[in-house]
């Protein structure tokens, strides 16, 4: 029984998502509170995964958390937000289930271990996979089975979209205190089998403005991300939604790489500018182009995050002709770009 047990110790992983309506903005830093929805595509743990350890014990005197084998601050106010969040849903289970054998442990320390298989803070969304992992083992090891998205959220808004499979959205929500700022799954992983994903690495380095100061300035001086959410990305969940569940690979391709690059505007509409992408970026953006033009038809989208990295959706059958298209424009041999092929699962 777990009221016996002095130490227990939890491993989960969870998965990286890809957001094709982005977020980008909030309008509470301290909940995490987007200024718009966004829906994303979770993709498969065989390639990238965030794999966390979480242990309980009524000897630990206090919480610790090390990072790619590395002991970090575990005093960051994210990581305390996720810690606090998690521990107020325990004692909320406790007092509806007085026996729950598991109460006990609500009081006691927890020591974290978190790795990455993939590059962190490159643009390869890390913090997702990273916060919805620790949300979902913290709530293992703690006995929590309620909605995990706020404790997720309140790591790295994009997180609560990791932790499911499929297609999923952040619905904004309205309420001042965030309760309806929750994800959902969309479609589930098995929806449309043929979707494939693909990962253009360009470059595995730190980006120079992270996502959460890059989103303030945005917010603070950008007109057109105001515009974006509030008379653009509203239709544009709707009909990505559409896209997905009637399986359109041109509508979803099209408004994929639409809402990629508006929200690139909105950083180069910030003040001072933002700039994530690359001359690689731009010319795998116009290979994209060149590519649908020679089809007839949208046979292949790309998407780019906070960072010069391209991920291009394609159905399978598309994939060899447009995986040699890059070859040849990115030959190995002339250059350091490098080409993953990756599937969605969920998490
Ligand atoms: C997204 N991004 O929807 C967008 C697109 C980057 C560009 O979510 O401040 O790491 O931790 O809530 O979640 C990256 O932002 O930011 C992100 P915080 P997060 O995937």
């Amino acid at each position: 029984m777990a009221s016996e047990k002095t130490v227990v110790a939890v491993t989960c992983t969870a998965p990286v998502n890809i957001a094709v309506i982005k977020y980008w903005g909030k309008r509470d830093e301290d909940l995490v509170l987007p200024i718009n929805s966004s829906l994303s595509v979770t993709l498969h743990q065989d390639q990238l995964r965030t794999t966390t350890t979480a242990v309980i014990s009524k000897d630990f005197t206090e919480d610790r958390i090390w990072l790619n084998g590395l002991e970090e601050d575990v005093g960051q106010p994210r990581l305390q937000a996720c810690l606090r969040e998690i521990r107020r849903l325990a004692r909320k289970r406790r007092s509806a289930s007085d026996e729950d054998p598991a109460a006990l442990s609500l009081s006691y320390k927890v020591h974290i271990a978190s790795v990455n298989n993939f590059p962190t803070a490159a643009g390869l969304a890390s913090s997702a996979a990273g916060y919805a992992c620790l949300a979902y083992t913290l709530a293992r090891v703690y006995g929590v089975e309620s909605d995990l998205s706020e404790v997720a959220r309140r790591g790295s808004g994009s997180a609560c979209r990791s932790l499911y499979g499929g297609f999923v959205e952040w619905q904004m929500g309205e309420r001042a205190d965030g309760k309806d700022s929750i994800a959902r799954q969309v479609a589930p992983e098995s929806h449309w089998p043929e979707l494939r994903v693909l990962m253009l690495v360009v470059s595995t380095e730190k980006k120079p403005t992270g996502s959460t100061t890059g989103m303030r300035t945005s917010v603070d001086t950008s007109p057109l991300l105001r515009f974006r959410a509030e008379s653009v990305v509203p239709a544009r969940m709707a009909e990505m939604a559409r896209c997905v569940q009637e399986r359109d690979f041109p509508g979803f391709a099209q408004l994929t790489m639409k809402d990629s690059n508006q929200f690139h505007a909105t950083c180069l509409d910030t003040f001072p500018p933002i700039s994530y992408l690359s001359d690689t970026s731009w010319r795998i953006v116009h290979l994209v182009h060149r590519f649908n033009a020679h089809h007839g038809q949208t046979k292949v989208a790309y998407t780019f995050d906070a960072g010069p990295n391209a991920v291009v959706f394609a159905l399978h059958d598309t994939v060899p002709e447009f995986v040699a298209a890059v070859r040849h424009c990115f030959p190995p041999e002339s250059n350091g770009d490098k080409l993953c092929v990756f599937e969605r699962e969920r998490a």
